[in-house]
C-alpha cells in the first residue's frame, strides 16, 4: 500500500472520463436545456426513470476508441485514468451481472467500454482505477438522490443488491486497479462508509480508495470539484476538474479553460503538493471534444520538456505565498522555478540553499546566476533569461544545489 500511495503521489496528473447515457442527451431533454452539469441532467429535469432509461436503445458510440483515449492520455503526461463505472444515474458503463442495466446488456453497442480502456492502459502503461457513485443511485428505487429524503427506502436493500456486487465486479473482472474513486457519499453512516473501503481492501489490498468514500476514509483527501488549496494542505490531496464547465459531454457548454490556464492549474496544484485529475467528456458518438485534445496537446507538449520538474517533485517549505509571477517545486537537490510571466530576470530572495548551477529544463540551456548576501536578505539569487526565449506558458529552470533539502529561509518581519 505505502508504494501504490507513492506511486499516486508522484504520478501528479490523472485523466477523469465521465461517459454515460447523458451524453445522449448532451444538456437538452425536450426542448429544454439543463444550466446545471450535464451529467445531471436525469435529476435536475425531473426526467422518470423510463424514460431516462430508454437511451441506453440508442446508446451506439461507435467512434468509441480506448485505444485513441489511453494515448491521449499517455501523450498528455497523464499516469492514470479514472473511468465513470457508474455515475448517480445508476447505469454500469461495463458489463455487470449484478445489474442488466449496463452498456453490455442494455444498448446496440454491447461492448464493455471498461474493459476496452483497461486493455489499452496496460498496452500504455496507465494505471486504470473506476469512478462509482456508491450512494447516489437513480435507477434504483433505494438508492440516494440527491437531497431528497430518504424515507420508505431501504438503502440496505440497494447496497446488497447492486452497489456492494457491483464494486466486487469492478475489483475482480479487470485485473489490478490504481484507485476506487467513490464520490458523494450522502449521509451514508461510518460503518457504511468504512464496509465500502474494506470491499477494496480485501479484493485488492494496493488498490487506493478516493477521499469521497465519506468519514475520512480515504487514502488521501479530494478537494471540492475544481477547487485548489490557497496553501500546502501538508498531506496527500487529488483536484478533481473540468476543462469546461461541465463533466459529461454538454453541446452547449463553452466555457473551456485555455491551456495556459489549465498548465499552470497543474503547477500551481503540484506546487501545493497535490494531484491534478483533469476530465474529459467523449460525445454520443464516443468523439472526444476537439477543444479538449487541442488543450491536452499544449499541456503534453510542456509534459514532454518539463516533465521532470512536476512528477515526483515536493511542495518547496516554507511555502513562498507572495510570489505572482509563478511556482515552484522540488526533487532532492533541485529546485524548478516555474515562470508565467515574460520576464528578463527572476530575482529570488531568502534562499537557503547554495547553487552549484542554473538551465533552462527544456532544452538544457546553462543560465547566469549571481548570488548575493545583503544585511536585509539572506541570500538572494539572480538568474538571467536570455533574451531570445521564445514565450512559453511556464517557462522552468532548474537551479541545482548543493544540499538535498531545497528550502527559503524563515522570513521574519
Ligand atoms: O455529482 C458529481 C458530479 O457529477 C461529478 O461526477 C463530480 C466529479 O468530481 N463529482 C460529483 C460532484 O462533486
Amino acid at each position: 500500500m505505502e508504494d501504490m500511495k507513492k506511486w499516486w503521489r508522484d504520478a501528479k496528473f490523472g485523466m477523469f472520463i465521465h461517459w454515460g447515457l447523458y451524453v445522449l442527451l448532451a444538456g437538452e431533454y425536450k426542448g429544454q436545456k439543463t444550466d446545471n452539469i450535464a451529467e445531471w441532467i436525469m435529476h435536475d429535469l425531473d426526467i422518470p426513470v423510463e424514460e431516462y432509461q430508454a437511451l441506453a436503445a440508442r446508446f451506439n458510440p461507435v467512434h468509441f476508441d480506448a485505444d485513441k483515449i489511453v494515448r491521449l492520455c499517455r501523450d498528455t503526461g497523464m499516469k492514470y485514468l479514472v473511468f465513470t463505472a457508474k455515475h448517480h444515474d445508476g447505469f454500469a458503463m461495463y458489463h455487470s451481472k449484478a445489474s442488466g442495466y449496463n452498456i453490455v446488456d442494455a444498448t446496440p453497442f454491447g461492448r464493455d467500454a471498461a474493459m476496452e480502456l483497461k486493455e489499452a492502459c496496460d498496452r500504455y502503461g496507465i494505471r486504470m482505477c473506476f469512478y462509482y457513485s456508491q450512494a447516489q443511485d437513480w435507477h434504483h428505487p433505494d438508492g440516494f438522490e440527491d437531497a431528497k429524503p430518504m424515507d420508505g427506502k431501504d438503502f440496505r436493500r440497494y447496497l446488497d443488491e447492486k452497489c456492494v456486487p457491483q464494486v466486487k465486479e469492478l475489483l475482480t473482472q479487470y485485473g489490478p486497479l490504481g484507485l476506487i474513486w467513490y464520490d458523494t457519499p450522502m449521509d451514508m453512516s461510518r460503518e457504511d462508509c468504512l464496509a465500502m473501503r474494506n470491499l477494496v481492501r480485501e479484493a485488492q489490498p494496493d488498490c487506493l480508495v478516493s477521499g469521497r468514500v465519506g468519514h475520512g476514509l480515504g487514502d488521501y483527501m479530494t478537494t471540492g470539484d475544481n477547487f485548489i488549496p490557497l496553501l500546502p494542505y501538508g498531506k496527500d490531496f487529488e483536484v478533481p476538474a473540468t476543462i469546461n464547465g461541465t463533466w459529461g459531454y454538454s453541446s452547449g457548454d463553452t466555457r473551456w479553460k485555455s491551456p495556459e490556464k489549465l498548465l499552470r492549474n497543474l503547477v500551481k496544484i503540484v506546487s501545493r503538493g497535490g494531484n491534478y485529475l483533469l476530465n474529459i467528456g467523449p460525445d454520443a458518438l464516443g468523439d472526444v471534444p476537439e477543444k479538449s485534445v487541442e488543450a491536452l496537446g499544449v499541456i503534453g507538449e510542456f509534459m514532454r520538456l518539463n516533465g521532470e520538474s512536476i512528477y515526483a517533485t515536493r511542495p518547496v517549505p516554507p511555502y513562498p505565498y507572495d510570489i505572482d509571477w509563478g511556482y515552484f517545486t522540488a526533487k532532492p537537490g533541485k529546485l524548478y522555478i516555474h515562470v508565467f510571466d515574460d520576464m528578463p530576470d527572476v530575482y529570488l530572495i531568502n534562499m537557503g540553499n547554495v547553487p552549484r548551477r542554473a538551465y533552462l529544463l527544456c532544452d538544457g540551456r546553462p543560465l547566469e546566476l549571481r548570488q548575493r548576501e545583503t544585511c536585509e536578505h539572506v541570500h538572494s539569487w539572480r538568474i538571467f533569461l536570455p533574451e531570445d526565449l521564445p514565450r512559453q506558458i511556464d517557462t522552468v529552470i532548474c537551479v541545482e544545489v548543493e544540499e538535498q533539502d531545497i528550502r527559503f529561509e524563515e522570513i521574519t518581519d
